[in-house]
């Protein structure tokens, strides 16, 4: 099966092309972000997330397919709505979120900023409204726009508790799903609680570029927007990540796809 293997440690990953010709492009994502060569853009100012629900509150179902565990928004219930700065004046809505991760702390993240990879990062995956769902958007040039935010571990994390409003409930959630195809309920995520800064991204620093869909079919539909400042994650949380099996019954860690070419791509910082 084409889905096999294909993100374990960048195994496999350059037969991508053989099953989607848009992985061998020239805007591919990840890349590595390297921080003397980023132009200063001031027009990325007034990137703004907003939030259905007052405290970011989210439903949705978390998978486990076998690649990355995601957590899928029930947006009839209340998402978020993602507007400003790189995006124009489209308004994008959030439709899931993932997690790509190391097997050590070293790596997992997909991009890089000067050549040194975080133990994670979370990718908040949003449609532009003018289609009509995520399926339509995300083949169009301005289909897509993905918020990266990078994990750093920390003892400081001091999210690790079963509390009912915090994000560790998201990880506790994710012991159900260990095996690839299952699923769980998920009633009430904090999207503020996962990622503080999405509540204050006027003020967050971050970069842009256009990109790619990090898997196949690798769409070059998406508008990068990745935090400069990672959110902290305990060893525990990589812990209950790295538990999650494949189809093989592997870890599914190391879910990142090598860094791509720039090819003479702008990356902006705000
Ligand atoms: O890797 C994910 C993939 O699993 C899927 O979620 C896709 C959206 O259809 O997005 C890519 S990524 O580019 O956000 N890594
Ligand atoms: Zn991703």
């Amino acid at each position: 099966a084409p889905h096999c293997d294909f993100q374990r440690g960048g195994y496999g990953t350059d037969d991508w092309k053989k099953i989607a010709p848009d992985c061998a492009g020239s805007a591919q994502s990840p890349i590595n972000i390297k921080t003397s060569t980023v132009s200063q853009n001031p027009n990325l100012k007034g990137l703004t997330m907003s939030f259905d629900n007052i405290f970011g509150k989210v439903r949705g179902t978390l998978t486990n397919n076998g690649h990355a565990p995601t957590l899928k928004i029930s947006k009839q219930l209340g998402t978020a709505t993602l507007t400003g700065g790189p995006l124009g004046k489209s308004v994008y809505k959030l439709e899931q979120l993932h997690f790509h991760f190391g097997c050590e702390n070293n790596k997992g993240s997909e991009h890089t900023v000067d050549g040194q990879a975080y133990s994670g990062e979370i990718h908040f995956v949003t449609y532009n409204t003018k289609y009509a769902s995520f399926s339509q958007a995300m083949d169009k040039p301005d289909g897509l726009s993905v918020i990266g935010v990078f994990m750093k571990v920390s003892y400081k994390d001091r999210d690790d508790n079963y509390n009912i409003i915090k994000a560790f409930r998201l990880f506790w959630k994710m012991w159900s799903v260990r095996e690839p195809g299952k699923e769980v309920a998920v009633n009430d995520l904090s999207l503020i609680n996962l990622a503080p800064a999405l509540a204050h991204l006027r003020k967050a620093s971050f970069y842009s570029y256009k990109g790619s869909l990090t898997t196949p079919p690798c769409y070059q539909s998406v508008k990068w927007i990745v935090l400069k400042n990672p959110v902290l994650a305990s060893n525990y949380k990589m812990t209950i990540l790295r538990r999650l099996r494949d189809h093989e019954e592997h870890s599914i860690c190391n879910n990142f796809r090598p860094v791509q070419a720039l090819n003479g791509r702008i990356v902006s910082v705000y």
